[in-house]
């Protein structure tokens, strides 16, 4: 049960910040109150993916009262045409397999289809300022939202309101704003492409480029360095590459437990004789066995399969270094034969590889063996399987990307592959892992705070509207703008803005400065509370319910991590009849915002193939979108790179030229700590405080350190101590009373969790590069609670 004592909301979210009562337990941290001790046997021993995950999903459709719905969906789950796109994680679908599912695909979805409301006799039982003091799982457990709600400042408590009262409400704040720029709207990753592209239509002819979305806090830096490098922002690599490679590098994912359906291509490119290399500070288990996921005969005879054949554990933030030193291995390796550097397609296809020459051979061993936390030996080993490899594949994913030189260490893994053609011929390529099941697809659609001149001009041509030319807010900048009162309203489209971006408090602090929030959402969160003078919280449609509208029932699209573009179609029955679908949201705000608007924005939302017709003429390669995407599988949008045409600058692709990064803090008690998910969460969704794969239970506020660190500060296994981060301003963050747990990872590294350390992380804590928080490497000091 949650609490419910009554105190100052504020005290709660602005002191703390985590939303709990000073004497409730707190080890659970932002999922359910924990009932058990904690315990950590520092592993898990079991393969991936096996009967671990059949009994959580069983416990999950139970807990969600859905088991029976929540089985049926999984059959529906990523099936072409008929089906419905997986909400959870952007990993492509497996043609190959009929039941395309993983234990967090269930989980995610099953979080979606509970059958809890809350309503308008929830808001009226509990003030704002008594939920404010719910934990975070208990304010989403609620249930889903059924109904818009405002908030009354009279009363502390959200009260219904009609649609078109919100509507004009948002308007009248819009209209009140002495420049369009005084407005963000906020994206997160799960919103379809055709939403995507009405709401920054809308944010555009309104006259901002105020689009903060989560890729800033995920793979921005991605992006810009393949852009760097190759012209293009994404990878180029599809699955049909991860079949055919023969060496396979993943660099800082937790695929077990974030993208686990990749799980089944690791395991085939083991049993195919292909090498596959881990790159982790940790030893995740995928980095070890497991049962593939959709294989039932598997689970049930305990088959498993290996996932690895190389593990190489870095420091946190040493990747540019490991590659830096592969590449050195290689230019070596010319020396004798030069058949191992592909000649032809380097002075074909690429600029700059004698200067890349130049500096690789500049760099010393020592120089590489320190800052990769490795042994030359490692590094040559994972040369050697580069150079015997004909085609190879390089994937990455957060613990490459939220670093200060994420993108350096993109653009560094793109010249290691330039080296040997690796780039647009099958089985190679870059590949980023994505997050959101649609953040690729929201960027394609125009979600984008600093877009191309090219790209605008095409959208107004299209669509008869100014773009404003300068760039928008992102997400840092968004709250930092917040927090000087620069903006005053703040739209999110779906997420969690207030728990998922770096400093909580300070985020929190501007969110509540605003004169008008708007949340659009299918459950209650944190965001919420933390709101303006006036708010609104607007319940959605999810992606497993029918959207119907004037034509009938309506396909929303979604574009996988490898550039594949499907459409998604939900049939269960809405959670409520008063739900409206995001792109009919959208449209209303639009209109009551713009009524001269020449943007036929009720039009679009009768009919989704309107929408995408005109997608058609904005967006480069969507030509014929509406029969593209009614294809089986859809369509893969185009892309120069893949085959080798690459429209930088010099037309060709580009060897950057980076320093190697100094990722060593200068003082030896400083620990570079990272923030991670577990493996029962969903971004700022925690469903158990367990996180099975790394053999931890009932606790989330810890910090795993290495046996040394602990030894050397006087911290005995579960010692409660308290963790000061310094931020690069020099300001002080704190969270107190963690308990510190052996676990291995590097000397000098430690790790935690995402979102209850995001207190840690100061303002001024993001990269010069990409803009992304750095949140794999905090500066922090750990010392034993007084
Ligand atoms: N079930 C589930 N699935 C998800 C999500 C979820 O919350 N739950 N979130 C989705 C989203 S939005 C995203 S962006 C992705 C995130 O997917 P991941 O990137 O797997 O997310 P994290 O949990 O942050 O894990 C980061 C990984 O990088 C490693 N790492 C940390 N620092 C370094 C480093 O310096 N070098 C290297 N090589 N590795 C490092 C960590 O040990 C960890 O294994 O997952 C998506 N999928
Ligand atoms: N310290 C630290 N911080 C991080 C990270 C990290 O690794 N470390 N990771 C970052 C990353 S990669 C990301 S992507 C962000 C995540 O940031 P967000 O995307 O902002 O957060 P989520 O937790 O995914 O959002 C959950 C909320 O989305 C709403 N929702 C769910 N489904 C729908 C839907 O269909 N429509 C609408 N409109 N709303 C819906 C629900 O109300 C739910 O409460 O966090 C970032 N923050
Ligand atoms: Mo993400």
């Amino acid at each position: 049960m949650p609490p419910t004592r009554r105190r100052d909301h504020r005290r709660v979210y602005m002191g703390d910040a985590f939303g709990l009562m000073d004497d409730a337990p707190r080890q659970g941290g932002l999922g359910p109150a924990v009932t058990g001790d904690w315990s950590s046997s520092g592993e898990y021993e079991h393969p991936a993916a096996g009967w671990g995950a059949a009994l959580t999903v069983g416990k999950v459709l139970l807990e969600q009262r859905q088991p029976i719905a929540g089985t049926t969906a999984m059959f529906t789950m990523n099936h072409p045409k008929s089906g419905f796109d997986c909400p959870g994680c952007a990993w492509p679908d497996d043609k190959g397999v009929t039941l395309d599912i993983c234990e967090n695909g269930i989980k995610h979805v099953t979080w979606e289809m509970t059958r809890k409301r809350v309503g308008k006799e929830f808001f009226a039982a509990h003030s704002v300022s008594e939920l404010a003091e719910w934990p975070d799982f208990a304010l989403e457990d609620a249930g889903r939202l059924v109904g818009p709600m405002t908030y009354d400042a009279a009363t502390d408590h959200y009260v219904p309101i009609s649609w078109n009262d919100a509507f004009r409400l948002i308007a009248q704040h819009l209209q009140g704003l002495d420049s369009p720029d005084q407005a963000a709207f906020y994206t997160s990753g799960r919103l379809s492409n055709e939403a995507s592209f009405l709401y920054q239509l809308f944010a555009r002819e309104l006259g901002t480029n105020n689009l903060p979305d989560c890729s800033n806090m995920c793979h921005e830096g991605s992006g810009r360095g393949l852009t760097a490098s190759l012209a293009t922002p994404k990878g180029t690599a599809d699955l049909e590459d991860w079949a055919s490679c023969d060496a396979l590098f993943v660099l800082g994912v937790n695929a077990a437990s974030n993208a686990p359906r990749m799980l089944t291509s690791l395991a085939e490119a083991v049993e195919r004789g292909a090498q596959v290399v881990h790159v982790n500070p940790l030893r995740e288990v995928a980095a070890t066995r497991t049962i593939v996921p959709h294989e039932i005969l598997d689970m049930a005879t305990f088959h498993d399969h290996p996932t690895s054949t190389l593990n190489l554990q870095v420091r946190p933030g040493g990747d540019l270094a490991l590659v830096r030193g592969m590449a050195k291995v290689v230019f070596e390796a010319a020396e004798s034969d030069p058949s191992v550097l592909d000649r032809a397609f380097i002075e074909g296809y690429t600029h700059d590889d004698e200067a890349y020459r130049a500096l690789v051979e500049a760099t010393p061993w020592d120089a590489l063996v320190t800052q990769a936390g490795l042994t030359e030996t490692e590094i040559r080993a994972a040369a050697g399987i580069y150079l015997a490899s004909e085609r190879t594949v390089i994937s990455w994913c957060l613990g490459v990307s939220q670093h200060e030189h994420g993108v350096d260490t993109v653009r560094e893994i793109v010249n290691l592959l330039l080296l040997r053609g690796n780039v647009g011929r099958l089985g190679t390529g870059p590949s980023p892992v994505r997050g959101h099941s649609n953040v690729q697809g929201n960027r394609t659609c125009g979600i984008n705070h600093r877009p191309t001149e090219q790209w605008l001009a095409k959208l107004d041509e299209v669509c008869g509207i100014r773009s404003p030319r300068h760039p928008g807010l992102d997400t840092v900048h968004t709250v930092a703008a917040l927090h000087r009162g620069d903006l005053k309203v703040f739209v999110g489209m779906g997420g969690n803005f207030v728990r998922a971006a770096p400093d909580t408090k300070l985020t929190a602090e501007g969110m509540s400065r605003c004169e008008l929030t708007v949340h659009v959402s299918t459950k209650l969160n944190r965001s919420h509370l933390t709101h303006g003078k006036a708010a609104l919280i607007l319940p959605c449609l999810g992606r497993t319910e029918r959207d119907e509208q004037e034509s009938g029932p309506q396909s929303i699209s979604t574009e996988d991590a490898m550039s594949s573009v499907m459409l998604s179609l939900g049939s269960r029955k809405p959670a409520s009849p008063h739900l409206l679908s995001e792109p009919a949201i959208i449209a209303r705000v639009a209109r009551a915002a713009m009524p001269e608007s020449q943007t036929p924005w009720e039009w679009y939302v009768g009919d989704y193939d309107r929408i995408r017709d005109t997608m058609a003429k904005a967006l480069p390669g969507f030509e014929g979108f509406n029969d593209l995407v009614r294809q089986h599988w859809g369509f893969r949008i185009p892309q120069p790179a893949r085959e080798r045409d690459f429209r930088t600058p010099s037309g060709k692709a580009e060897f950057s030229l980076a320093e190697l990064p100094d990722v060593i803090p200068a003082d030896s008690d400083v620990l570079v700590l990272q923030t991670m998910r577990s493996h029962d969460q969903w971004n700022t969704t925690i469903y158990s405080a367990d996180d099975r794969y790394r053999g931890v239970r009932n606790i989330r506020e810890l910090i795993f350190m290495n046996r040394q660190d602990m030894r050397d500060r006087g911290l005995a296994e579960g010692d409660l101590v308290d963790i000061v981060a310094t931020s690069r301003d020099g300001s002080l963050r704190s969270v107190t009373a963690f308990r510190a747990l052996e676990y291995d990872t590097p000397r000098g590294s430690a790790a935690g969790y995402f979102p209850e350390m995001n207190v840690l992380l100061g303002p001024d804590d993001y990269s010069r590069q990409s803009d992304q928080p750095l949140m794999k490497s905090l500066r922090v000091r750990v010392a034993k609670t007084a």
